[in-house]
């Protein structure tokens, strides 16, 4: 992932970040039980995530004026925020995730439904008050979760694409909200189940399970063939160690930028040298090439690097030093087809097996 493109992650506060479902909870049963209304558990559960006005038309009827929804909204928050008093706790990951992403150069923000005076009260409380970037509230958009307006909203107030930003949310009207706005969606079942969640992009217990790594590959799923890592059996060959040649060899690649995460000195046997080179056991050239590579004691090694596979095959040259390409290593010190100099793997697959003849798990660093 490049560096330079923005990237964003969208957080859900209350089921997300804090746990305030049972103060929400609490105070809707309390308003409503003055207007003669038993809001269940399944009521809440059903609405959960969505705005004050949503919630309160869902309970009462569409006929319910304005003006009672504003005067029963607000009188619903200073209820919550009293019974929350100072018993605001984060859910587990929340915090030490948001951390991480800060310091990985995310962009951070909050869209929640919530309005602005339990964000204020909470995010201070919990000290990320000034984490975050851009803050959306159910007030900045005429349509609530599960519309996207809060998510685009959001993206578009911190000035990142919607493919490039991550949704963190718990409820369905969120997820939805968050597939709508055509964004990446991490769900925690921290509200509902996982299967009631399935249209996001990842499924989780808890914000614990995941690392900004797990959230840069939802962004950008090659990244890993991009920036793949690769390890390559080397062979500094027995004309090559007549001629004092291993340490300017293991230099050249070291050079290169690869890593050298194993090596050891060896006589191969027999045995050996025909398993390393089996693809070439029907070969006129196999049992002089398994005399020649078993008749002084050799370098192995492992190189580690960036497509170090294909790196170290055009260092090395061509299996011909006269066909080899000037400034190659088979170019520099071939002295014939089977004097070759140095053996490098020649694919990622192979690398794998042959790394294993040479090496013990325990002997690669
Ligand atoms: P590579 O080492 O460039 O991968 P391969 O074709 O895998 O080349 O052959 C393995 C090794 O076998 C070569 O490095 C070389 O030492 C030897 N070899 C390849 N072709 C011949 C040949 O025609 N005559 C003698 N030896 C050969
Ligand atoms: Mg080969």
């Amino acid at each position: 992932m490049s560096k330079s493109k923005a990237k964003a992650v969208i957080w859900d506060m209350d089921g997300v970040i804090a746990d305030t479902a049972a103060f929400h909870f609490k105070a809707w049963h309390e308003v409503f039980q003055k207007r003669g209304v038993n809001f269940t558990k399944e009521d809440f559960r059903r609405n959960f995530g969505q705005r004050n006005d949503t919630i309160i038309r869902n309970t009462l009827g569409e006929k319910v004026s304005q003006s009672d929804i504003d005067a029963i909204a607000r009188e619903k928050e200073e209820t919550f925020r009293k019974v929350l008093g100072q018993n605001i706790k984060s859910l587990p990951g929340a915090i030490p995730l948001l951390k991480s992403l800060r310091e990985y150069g995310f962009k951070l923000a909050l869209a929640s439904s919530a309005p602005m005076g339990n964000i204020r009260l909470i995010t201070g409380a919990l000290g990320i008050a000034n984490y975050f970037h851009v803050i959306v509230t159910g007030r900045d958009v005429a349509e609530g979760k599960p519309s996207p307006q809060g998510f685009l909203l959001a993206a578009q107030r911190l000035g990142v694409e919607p493919k490039d930003c991550i949704v963190v949310e718990d409820a369905i009207a969120g997820v939805t909200a968050c597939k709508r706005a055509g964004m990446h969606c991490i769900a925690v079942t921290n509200t509902h189940p996982g299967d009631r969640l399935a249209e996001a992009d990842l499924v989780i217990d808890s914000l614990g399970e995941v690392t900004v790594d797990d959230l840069e590959k939802l962004l950008n799923p090659d990244r890993q063939r991009s920036s793949k890592m690769e390890r390559s059996l080397v062979l500094i060959k027995p004309d090559a160690m007549e001629r004092g040649l291993a340490g300017t060899l293991l230099a050249r690649l070291e050079s290169l930028g690869l890593r050298l995460v194993a090596l050891k000195m060896l006589h191969m046997d027999k045995e050996l040298a025909q398993e390393h080179y089996a693809v070439h056991k029907e070969k006129p050239f196999f049992n002089g090439l398994v005399k020649y590579i078993t008749s002084a004691p050799i370098v192995a090694a492992v190189f580690e690097g960036e497509r170090a596979v294909e790196v170290i095959r055009k260092a090395m040259g061509a299996t011909d030093p006269t066909k080899a390409e000037a400034g190659t290593i088979r170019s520099d010190f071939g002295l014939d087809i089977e004097r070759n100099t140095i053996h490098g793997s020649d694919s990622v697959e192979t690398a794998e097996g042959e790394i294993k003849l040479f090496f013990a798990e325990d002997e690669i660093y």
